[in-house]
């Protein structure tokens, strides 16, 4: 069985408590049982990991080269700031798709910069918890074709 690693980033772990108009109502848990639902019916074995921290994200990656099949990440606010995670997606080779809850093309200036996005496949903004879906069944698609 094919395995995807889910990493998101930091206060996604926060979801449901505050900003609802932007990020829903529907906790980080509902959002776990979420992606494990979606990952079982399209026949993957599926890790998620949060982490508030950087670095912490980066040795997340670094450890699934030669483990993971593809990585979905949403890095929260790193998207706009961090060279390191793309670097570490790009060091392990691993397909990435990148995805946002919120549509960040619409937002504040500074979330319009996504530096992860030059080391993912796609990128999936605005969808919400249905971004996660969309990036697994990516996943299956592009991993049929690959066979
Ligand atoms: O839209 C997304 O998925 C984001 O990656 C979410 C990040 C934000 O920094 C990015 O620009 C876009 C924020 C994640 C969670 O933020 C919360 C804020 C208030 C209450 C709960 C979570």
């Amino acid at each position: 069985m094919k395995k995807i690693l889910v990493i998101n980033g930091p206060n996604i772990n926060m979801l449901g408590l505050r900003e609802p108009d932007i990020y829903g109502t529907k906790t980080f848990d509902d959002l776990l049982a979420f992606i494990g639902g979606a990952a079982n019916d399209a026949g993957f074995e599926v890790q998620c990991f949060q982490s508030n921290s950087e670095g912490a994200i980066v040795d997340k990656i670094q450890q699934a080269y030669g483990i993971f099949d593809g990585i979905i990440i949403n890095p929260a606010a790193y998207t706009h700031t961090s060279i390191a995670i793309p670097d570490a997606l790009k060091a392990v080779g691993i397909p990435a798709v990148e995805v946002h809850l919120s549509d960040i093309s619409q937002r504040e200036a500074y979330r319009q910069i996504s530096y992860t996005s030059e080391a993912c496949q796609i990128t999936i903004a605005g969808k919400g918890f249905e971004g996660y879906r969309e990036a697994v069944y990516f996943f299956k698609s592009s991993m049929i074709q690959n066979k």
